[in-house]
């Protein structure tokens, strides 16, 4: 069975909890309950981690080179500031799709720019945590066509 990451960065361990007029009161298990509910039903297994730390996020894109058909990221704050992080995207072959829970083209205008949009294969941003699950049915297509492909 194949496997999708799906990475998450800081401070979306407090998900649920800080700024809820922006995040939602959801939680990340929440969240990850919800994929690994659908990935089950379309066929592929996930793996769902959090850190607050960029170096960990950049072992976890090279692990997926052996390890995963796909990414789902949405990397916190990294997906304003981290080349690192866009540079280990662009070493990783698959389907990469990036998710923000809040509008950020709503928000301040630091949070416009995205370097992960650059490596992105699609984006989703303001659908709430939903977005998550959005991006893992897209993903289910991703896959397929590049099995077909
Ligand atoms: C989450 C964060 O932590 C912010 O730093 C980003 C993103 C937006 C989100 O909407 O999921 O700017």
């Amino acid at each position: 069975m194949q496997t999708v990451f799906i990475l998450n960065g800081p401070n979306l361990n407090l998900l649920g909890k800080r700024q809820p007029e922006i995040y939602g009161r959801e939680t990340l298990a929440d969240v990850e309950a919800g994929c690994r509910a659908l990935a089950g039903e379309l066929g592929f297994d996930i793996r769902f981690a959090q850190s607050n730390a960029e170096h960990q996020i950049i072992d976890w894109i090279h692990e997926a080179r052996e390890a995963a058909a796909g990414i789902i990221i949405n990397p916190g704050a990294f997906t304003h500031t981290s080349v690192a992080i866009l540079d280990a995207l662009n070493a990783f072959e698959g389907p990469v799709l990036e998710v923000h829970i809040s509008n950020v083209h709503k928000r301040e205008s630091f949070r416009h720019h995205s370097y992960v949009s650059l490596r992105a294969d699609g984006v989703i941003a303001g659908f709430g945590v939903e977005g998550y699950v959005l991006a893992t049915r897209r993903m289910a297509t991703l896959i397929l066509e590049g099995r077909s492909a």
